[in-house]
């Protein structure tokens, strides 16, 4: 890289070089007709290590794109046979939101309206044509460095910080829409609230800390045995599973299956080792909502406290 400001400091060389390392799993779409230009921009791209893949026209990189989730950037023309740029990303928006996939412009300077017409209609960002290759990388990389941070902030945002797992936020989200799915479908689903028995007598005993690593332990229990269904942590010592497919007899077989390998394992603590129990409560569709399945498996659970803990109710 040569540089055209003087020189460039050591970190600056760092994050570049790292910056670059990470572009080689982005894969970027150039949408354009002109094979000349578009050839000039693949070879800009792979310059900075990206991969690249070329569409001459609207239709055929609309059909890129729904046939390859590995896309990460769109660079798109505005003048395209069969399909232009404005057209292209009012098609993809309705699949991909900005987070999912980038798309920049690219506005010649002559019509001083497209690029707020290229935003308007759903670009992340735009492009003048003809651009500096400084300008080229600038524009690309703070695409890319929003795009992580966004990917970032989500996938906090639907974790719990103490367990690592899924929060409740993320389970509602979901499920939602795997309910929806099995009631089309016609398929079954059963959901399960699960409560740590007397875990105020764990904190009250040994504090607060060894009940948080009580619950970590219990986390990492559900997410090996149960990983392959959707699992949370929805409050305090309350974790959720949604088996889509699976009745409530079988879920229960599962679950109660869960409860045995809890009730015969140890946590390692400061405080010597620990053993827990916990009580569930499922209920099944047909149910008109989440709220309404939440509400039947928590009398489900409420039984199963008062049939003496460490059970499964249905
Ligand atoms: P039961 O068997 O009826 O479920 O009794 P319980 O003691 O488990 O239920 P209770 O609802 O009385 O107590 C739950 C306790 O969980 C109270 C609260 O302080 C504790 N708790 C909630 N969140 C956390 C957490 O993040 N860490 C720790 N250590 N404790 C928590
Ligand atoms: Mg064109
Ligand atoms: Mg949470
Ligand atoms: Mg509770
Ligand atoms: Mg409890």
């Amino acid at each position: 890289y040569v540089q055209k400001e003087g020189l460039y400091s050591y970190q600056y060389c760092v994050n570049l070089v790292n910056r670059l390392y990470r572009n080689r799993d982005i894969k970027v779409l150039v949408a354009e007709d002109s094979s000349v230009t578009r050839s000039f921009i693949t070879e800009l791209l792979r310059r900075h290590q990206f991969q690249v893949v070329e569409a001459a026209d609207g239709q055929k990189a609309l059909k890129a794109i729904l046939a390859d989730p590995e896309i990460d950037i769109l660079l798109t023309d505005y003048n395209m046979p069969v399909m232009n740029g404005f057209e292209l990303i009012h098609a993809l928006r309705h699949q991909h939101e900005k987070v999912d996939l980038v798309v920049i412009g690219l506005s010649s300077a002559e019509d001083k309206y497209l690029s707020a017409k290229f935003i308007k209609n759903g670009a992340n960002d735009f492009l003048y044509k003809p651009f500096s290759h400084e300008e080229f990388f600038c524009r690309i990389m703070h695409a890319v460095d929003g795009m992580e941070r966004k990917k970032e902030l989500l996938s906090m945002a639907y974790r719990d910080t103490l367990t690592g797992i899924h929060n409740r936020r993320y389970f509602v989200q979901q499920s939602r829409k795997m309910i929806a799915q099995a009631q089309s479908g016609n398929t079954p689903l059963t959901f399960a609230i699960m409560d740590i028995d007397f875990f105020k007598s764990i904190n009250d005993s040994y504090g607060h800390d060894v009940g948080d690593l009580v619950l970590i332990a219990f986390a990492k229990i559900l997410q090996e045995s149960l990983g392959r269904f959707l699992i949370a942590r929805t409050g305090g010592e309350e974790f959720c599973v949604l088996f889509p497919g699976l009745a409530a007899e079988k879920a229960a077989r599962l679950l109660d299956a869960v409860r045995k390998q809890v009730e015969e394992s140890f946590v390692e603590t400061p405080e010597g080792e620990i053993s827990f129990t916990f009580s569930s409560g499922l209920s099944q569709l047909p149910a008109d909502n989440l709220e309404v399945l939440m509400k039947e498996a928590d009398i489900q659970l409420y039984n199963a406290k008062d049939n003496g803990r460490n059970c499964v109710c249905f």
